[in-house]
């Protein structure tokens, strides 16, 4: 069966419920980023995928650039005015994509500690509407590794948000071990997020337009997720959470391949850099993962990922401002699911993962 699309014509308000609807990867900007964001494309040295991704958000004409950008910098009426008009209880925001990521080391580390302060200031502001993501610059793991803890223990949020790569380098690389080292002592689950194709993968994806959300974005980031699982990530620090969106960035229905290939893979020993681990993709998956549904508001890839990861590892999320389709709330709503499995989904799972 296909999608069913939301309603764009005046869809209904979303019903009251017997669950909180928390949504889990809601961005934001603040203005000193994407003033720092006006100055890299100035000087002309923004990527081609950066420029593709935030330079058309900047500067397009577009009624929907022009109002994500208005939404992305309002952390107060505006947001809570499409939460009350979605049926979103509480939102958990990180900061957009491609965050902090793609600035010099010093500038990237100070961004990140302003946008921390700024966000729990919000949070501050609307206690019982937001909760948030550390954000941290993978460009100097110690200063990240120290933002993690300032996070978790001045700052009060209790996970980490990374968008994917960082300047085509992946966290697959011990050189950046130290953030996970710091998250799993934290205990604070890392939201893997898209960023824009890294250069070396751009061309055959922006050719044809396939780059961004509709594709390659999942592409990217699921590449990502294997590249830290057959690094053997996980063996090294066994308690470390993740937090894959996008319906895990499709890895649920690749998991039989994964495993199969990858074992025969090993066995073989064709690569070098492919060294035996301790358990199979999918189990790291299973029990290292959690996902969200951001962007899919389908019962079956819902149903399908918790048939394979528990109920207990599937959460809700809508990706605001970049999605926001107040039907699609209803759709889930509707869903053909227990009520009690609905609930893990939409509020408990999110209220445990990230500990709100
Ligand atoms: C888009 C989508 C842009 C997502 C994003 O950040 C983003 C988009 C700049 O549709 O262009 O985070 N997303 O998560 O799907
Ligand atoms: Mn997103």
């Amino acid at each position: 069966m296909t999608p069913q699309m939301p309603q764009t014509q005046s869809p209904a308000r979303p019903a009251k419920v017997p669950y909180k609807r928390i949504a889990t990867e809601e961005a934001f900007a603040t203005q000193d980023m994407l003033d720092i964001y006006n100055k890299i494309f100035a000087s002309g040295t923004a990527d081609a995928g950066f420029q593709g991704l935030m330079g058309f958000y900047m500067s397009s004409p577009s009624e929907r650039a022009q109002h994500i950008m208005r939404c992305l910098v309002d952390l107060d009426q505006l947001r809570i005015q499409h939460m009350d008009e979605s049926g979103i209880d509480v939102a958990i925001l990180a900061l957009t994509s491609p965050g902090v990521q793609v600035m010099d080391p010093a500038t990237a580390v100070s961004v990140a500690i302003n946008s921390n302060d700024q966000l729990a200031e919000a949070i501050r502001r609307h206690p019982t509407r937001f909760a948030g993501m550390i954000t941290v610059a993978p460009q100097d793991p110690a200063a990240a590794a120290k933002e993690i803890e300032r996070g978790v223990t001045k700052l009060g949020m209790n996970s980490v948000v990374i968008n994917s790569h960082t300047q085509g380098e992946y966290l697959s690389d011990p050189k950046f071990w130290d953030i996970f080292a710091a998250a799993e002592a934290h205990d604070a689950p890392i939201y893997l997020h898209p960023n824009a194709l890294p250069p070396q993968m751009l061309q055959p994806f922006q050719e044809c337009g396939l780059d961004g959300a509709i594709y390659g974005f999942g592409v990217e980031t699921g590449l990502h997720a294997m590249r830290i699982i057959t690094a053997g990530v996980f063996d090294r620090f066994p308690k470390l959470r993740m937090i894959l969106g996008h319906m895990g960035e499709a890895l649920p229905y690749w998991a039989y391949r994964l495993d199969y290939m990858h074992q025969a893979t090993v066995r073989s020993k064709r690569y070098d850099s492919m060294k035996p681990i301790q358990k199979r993709p999918s189990e790291y998956l299973c029990e290292n993962f959690y996902i969200t549904n951001s962007g899919v508001a389908w019962e079956h890839a819902i149903k399908f990922a918790q048939g394979f990861m528990g109920v207990d590892r599937v959460l809700y999320a809508m990706d605001y401002p970049y999605q926001y389709a107040v039907d699609e709330v209803n759709i889930l709503d509707n869903m053909n699911m227990s009520l009690e499995d609905k609930t893990k989904f939409f509020q408990t799972n999110a209220e445990t993962v990230f500990k709100l």
